[in-house]
Order: structure tokens, then C-alpha cells, then sequence
């Protein structure tokens, strides 16, 4: 190929007034989208289905991406309760970092523990509110059961972003505030085989919101 012809570049010849208007452009846009934070942000609604097809309570949603994970904070006054020889709620959804208190509402001692490697503990037999709250520092999920009372059982999912929900009765989640952009969408419910990850698919959410179905492949029988 024959060497191209190297022209000197020519000096700029742009007007200054309009060169800083152009410098200035980009970070006014930055600015105005800054100011309209909350306004940018989208409505995510899921519905979370069984094997069956019908509608799943208790499944947790997870929006994860690098800003999530850069924007999430711990959770603040986080309780999982035992009464009636129960874990008040099944499950519960924290964010990494947060701290957890286990308030004891029986009259009999519980033994909560957790073997699973996203938290290992054990608070020994006890009446009351245990003083020291267990922090969950690793996402993943907790099984919780009782040294006492083998029928109890709860789970802890730890996520590491701030766009979470639990779904109701109709097996919906509702997530507002959510920035758009794209993410991995994470569902997870304890019907799912022992220790399987959270399903898990790609999600765009645009400036007008995001409304999908999950369909999980359960197979834990639940009392
Ligand atoms: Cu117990």
C-alpha cells in the first residue's frame, strides 16, 4: 500500500466563547441528570411463579450491577423473631453489612444457629433479646434453624444491592427508585434445591420501568 500523505494539522481556529461552551455542555447534562435523580428513576415489577405456574409468595428479588453494589448500605433495625415456636417471617432479605437481631417472644428458650457458609453462627439458648446482634457480611443465604425445636426454620438472603423485595401473597414484588440501566435479575426461594444459586437473567430497565415473570424450578416440598 502506498504510505499516505501526512498533512500538518491545521491550527484551531474555533471560537474560545464557544470552545468553553462546548468544554461546559457535557457537565451541564451530568448536572441537570443529577438534579432529576429521583425522577429518573424506574418501577420494577416482578411476578414470581412456581413449577405450577401459580403465583409464588416469598420469593426474593434482587436487581444486581457494579452501581447497585457500589450504592448499597447496610439495613438498620433488621429483627427475625421467634413466637409460637415459629420464625415469625420464613424469610427475610438484608443487604451485606447489615446486623440482625433474633428477639426471642416465647416464654421457652430458642437456639438459633446457622451452618450455611454465607453466615455461620450460633446463639446458644436463650430468653429475651440476645445483646449482640449477628452481622451478615457476606451475600448469599442463611438457614436458620433451632437447636430446641427441629420444625423451625427461616432463611436470610444477603444481597448486595439496594433494589430487593420479598413477594407478597400474589407472589408480586414491587421496586421503585430503581435507576435504570441493565442488570441481572436474581430470584431466589427456599423451594428451590438445597443450596442452588438464585435463578438468574438478564434485565433492562428503562426510564419507563421494567415488568416481568419469573418461573422458578422448585422442587423442596414446604411445610
Ligand atoms: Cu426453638
Amino acid at each position: 500500500m502506498p504510505p499516505r500523505a501526512v498533512r500538518p494539522l491545521a491550527p484551531p481556529s474555533v471560537d474560545p466563547f464557544l470552545a468553553f461552551l462546548a468544554l461546559l455542555a457535557p457537565r451541564l447534562a451530568a448536572a441537570l441528570a443529577l438534579a432529576a435523580g429521583p425522577a429518573a428513576a424506574a418501577v420494577v415489577d416482578v411476578q414470581a411463579l412456581g413449577s405450577d405456574g401459580k403465583p409464588l409468595p416469598e420469593a426474593v428479588v434482587f436487581l444486581e450491577s457494579a452501581a447497585a453494589r457500589a450504592a448499597v448500605r447496610p439495613l438498620q433495625g433488621v429483627e427475625v423473631e421467634q413466637a409460637q415456636r415459629r420464625f415469625t417471617h420464613r424469610v427475610t432479605v438484608v443487604t451485606v453489612g447489615s446486623e440482625v437481631t433474633f428477639p426471642n417472644r416465647d416464654k421457652v428458650r430458642h437456639h438459633v444457629y446457622s451452618f450455611s457458609p454465607t453466615k455461620t453462627f450460633e446463639l446458644k439458648l436463650y430468653s429475651g433479646t440476645p445483646s449482640n446482634p449477628v452481622l451478615f457480611d457476606r451475600s448469599g443465604i442463611a438457614v436458620l434453624g433451632c437447636n430446641i425445636h427441629d420444625s423451625m426454620i427461616a432463611w436470610i438472603a444477603v444481597v448486595e444491592t439496594p433494589y430487593h423485595g420479598l413477594a407478597d401473597a400474589g407472589g408480586a414484588v414491587h421496586l421503585e427508585g430503581v435507576p435504570p440501566g441493565s442488570y441481572r435479575l436474581r430470584t431466589w426461594h427456599p423451594g428451590l434445591p438445597p443450596g442452588a444459586a438464585a435463578a438468574d437473567e438478564p434485565l433492562v430497565v428503562g426510564a419507563g420501568g421494567a415488568s416481568v415473570r419469573v418461573q422458578l424450578p422448585l422442587t423442596a416440598a414446604l411445610p
